[in-house]
């Protein structure tokens, strides 16, 4: 990059005011929230604070030493007891918390009553495997109740969790659990996924081989599939969960913690080198969820919610887990693939259990677009009344279809910018209050201070592309990486030292009424000929296009133009490549964006390499571009997609 301003050349005019009627029942009513809260931000953060129950007061609300921030400091709660205790008395108490759908189609509900019960019972048996506060637990399971029990009984008796990803290799779990220095794993015999048996356990006793991992005494063993699957025990350090479980206490009162005490780690694979442990706090990080879930989702007493989220990635945490528990909400949680056994499993779910408010990303919602509108036009979905999107940014044509197909032209979307980093939502609209842009997150959450810079740290004019920064502490900030805090100072607070500002990595525009467009992460934006250009907004042109479903474009080295743009594009069923096509995509974008945008290469593509959070891995595309060997691909979700793609690259320029 040059001076770090991007150029934007993507007009998107269409806007969605709120509904009357919307705005009539929205938990955001009032448009004086922006402003209250950016008078006084710390008066702000502590009425949302307040929605908590607290142990002890806190006696300060913010102590900022840069890059270090405390929130709530000297107060005292417990992430459990907010989660679950307090919804007791009143009548959530018999309400479902969790609504669980397995792969092969078994169901479990677990009323907050129950769930509790669950909770102190595994509070009580981590206790008894000699867990206590402080200590690390790795969590290591399908996306059954039980994850969200074990990241509950973990707070609960102040041990710090760090859930690694069913789907990653014994050797990125062994890696997270040598970083942490974990007491204890949780994990499973296996899950389901797209039919297969996934063999958790099995990949946990090859992470735990040899004494690699001296610190672990102790792994506990959920039974998923049961007879499905054997697995081996190891007598002197494994046990079953449930047997632990019946002999643990039925109570386990919840551990008084400091705001600051550790809650989880969760590691981020970041471009490059070693995952990130990003370490978050327990009274700001809790503050924040529980406020933009109320906030950002409007959730009602009454709603359905399904956020598709994993729990093994940070969404899974804060808006699966912390943020609707936190709220007292139903959560739907689903165990396998979208597309199995058919590709209307999701929609199947809203119609079968009711979901008003749907939470995904726009991996998913691209690969709907893929496979046609039949899938969800067969099913009833009148039930959801909000959308919500995160993850990358979402093409306008994609939000248009989410409009019109899922939500039936009649449901607010809110497309949410955050991070791992973050620990919850920093950019989006409120629904009820803002109005909408197809492709914009909106505007920062009350509260919070974004910034859109260039490379020296100066604002750059409305209209101009920059660099996101964040000006000031928010209250689920991430306080450190474990174990590295010079990695922390150096990633995200040395680019912008002078100015105190937070390097978030992405590019951004804003425009003249405050709207936030977000243009990809830095590292992944183009410079054709001087000129520096979103990925974001070529593949946002290229979906327009009626026959394109996804694409994913890079800057590959140029003699002449320094990048030249290349474009792997999937295209939607039913419609097959050709040189007509190529030819009427670059005369497409090149209208839309203007010449300097036209790919050079376009290569269709069945797939694309993604992350298992579903980021698509442009930094593979560039490696296969360039004829250079691949670099990490441990994080992908299917290895052989990128395989598959570098040899027909390689024909297709041979
Ligand atoms: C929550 C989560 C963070 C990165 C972030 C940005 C991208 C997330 C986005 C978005 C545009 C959105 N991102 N949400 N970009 N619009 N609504 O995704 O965390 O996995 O740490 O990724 O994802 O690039 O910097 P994480």
């Amino acid at each position: 990059m040059s001076d770090g301003t991007i150029e934007s050349h993507l007009e998107e005019a269409r806007r969605f005011p709120p509904s009357p009627a919307f705005a009539a029942q929205a938990n955001a009513g009032d448009p004086a929230v922006y402003a209250a809260a950016e008078a006084d931000p710390e008066a702000w953060w502590a009425d949302q604070a307040r929605q908590l129950d607290w142990m002890e007061p806190w006696t300060q609300v913010l102590d900022w030493r840069p890059p270090h921030a405390r929130w709530f400091v000297g107060g005292r709660l417990n992430v459990s007891a907010n989660c679950l205790d307090r919804h007791l008395a009143g009548p959530r108490r018999n309400k479902a918390a969790i609504i669980f759908e397995g792969e092969p189609g078994d169901r479990r509900t677990l009323t907050y009553h129950e769930l509790w019960r669950e909770v102190n019972r595994a509070a009580g048996a981590l206790k008894q495997l000699g867990v206590g506060k402080g200590d690390r637990v790795t969590i290591y399971l399908p996306m059954v109740p039980e994850a969200v029990i074990s990241m509950l009984a973990c707070a609960r008796i102040g041990a710090i969790h760090s859930v690694v990803f069913g789907g990653f290799s014994a050797t990125s779990l062994r890696e997270r659990i040598q970083d942490s220095g974990s007491k204890a794993v949780i994990t499973a015999d296996g899950g389901w996924r797209r039919g297969a048996m996934v063999p958790l356990k099995q990949a946990v006793d090859e992470a735990l081989a040899e004494g690699v991992c001296p610190t672990v005494t102790a792994v506990l063993v959920v039974r998923r599939l049961g007879a499905l699957l054997s697995v081996a025990m190891d007598d002197g350090r494994d046990a079953w969960w449930h047997e632990a479980l019946a002999e643990a206490p039925r109570l386990c009162p919840p551990e008084p913690m400091d705001a600051e005490d550790g809650l989880f780690i969760l590691y981020t694979s970041g471009s490059t080198g070693k995952p990130k442990g990003v370490y978050h706090t327990s009274g700001g990080y809790l503050t924040q969820a529980q406020a933009t879930m109320r906030l950002v989702f409007d959730l009602k007493d009454d709603d359905v919610y399904w956020c598709t989220a994993d729990v093994g990635w940070v969404t899974g945490h804060s808006y699966v887990v912390y943020g609707p528990l936190s709220a007292g909400a139903t959560v739907l949680i689903y165990e396998g693939a979208p597309d199995w056994p058919e590709r209307d499993r999701f929609w199947e779910l809203i119609e079968t259990h009711g979901v008003s408010i749907f939470y995904t990303a726009p991996t998913a919602i691209r690969s709907f677009m893929k496979w046609g509108d039949q899938h969800p036009a067969g099913r009833d979905l009148s039930s959801l009344r909000l959308l919500g999107s995160v993850g990358e940014p979402i093409n306008p044509e994609a939000w248009m279809w989410y409009h019109r197909q899922i939500g039936g032209g009649r449901c607010p979307i809110v497309d949410t910018w955050w991070q791992t980093e973050t620990g919850a939502i920093m950019v989006s609209p409120l629904p009820g209050l803002t109005t909408t842009h197809p492709g914009s997150a909106g505007r920062p959450f009350p509260g919070i201070a974004v910034d859109v810079v260039d490379e020296t740290g100066a604002a750059v004019p409305p209209g101009e592309g920059g660099l996101l920064a964040i000006r000031r502490p928010w209250p689920a900030m991430l306080r450190t990486l474990w174990g590295n805090d010079e990695r922390y100072r150096q990633v995200y607070w040395s680019k912008f030292a002078a100015q105190g500002l937070y390097f978030a990595g992405d590019g951004a525009r804003r425009d003249a009424d405050g709207n936030l467009w977000l243009l990809g992460r830095v590292d992944d934006i183009m410079l054709v000929a001087g000129h520096n250009i979103s990925t974001m907004e070529v593949e946002s042109a290229l979906v327009e296009h009626e026959a394109v479903a996804e694409a994913a474009v890079i800057g590959r080295a140029h003699d002449v133009k320094g990048q030249a743009i290349a474009a792997f594009v999937t295209l939607k069923e039913g419609r097959s490549p050709s040189g007509e096509l190529i030819a009427a995509l670059r005369r497409h974008v090149g209208e839309r964006l203007g010449p300097i945008c036209r790919p050079d290469d376009i290569l269709f593509s069945a797939e694309l390499p993604k992350t298992r959070s579903g980021k698509i891995m442009r930094r593979l595309l560039r490696d296969i571009a360039e004829g250079r060997a691949l670099g990490d691909v441990t994080t992908l979700a299917d290895p052989s997609v990128v395989a598959g793609l570098k040899d027909r690259y390689e024909q297709h320029e041979g």
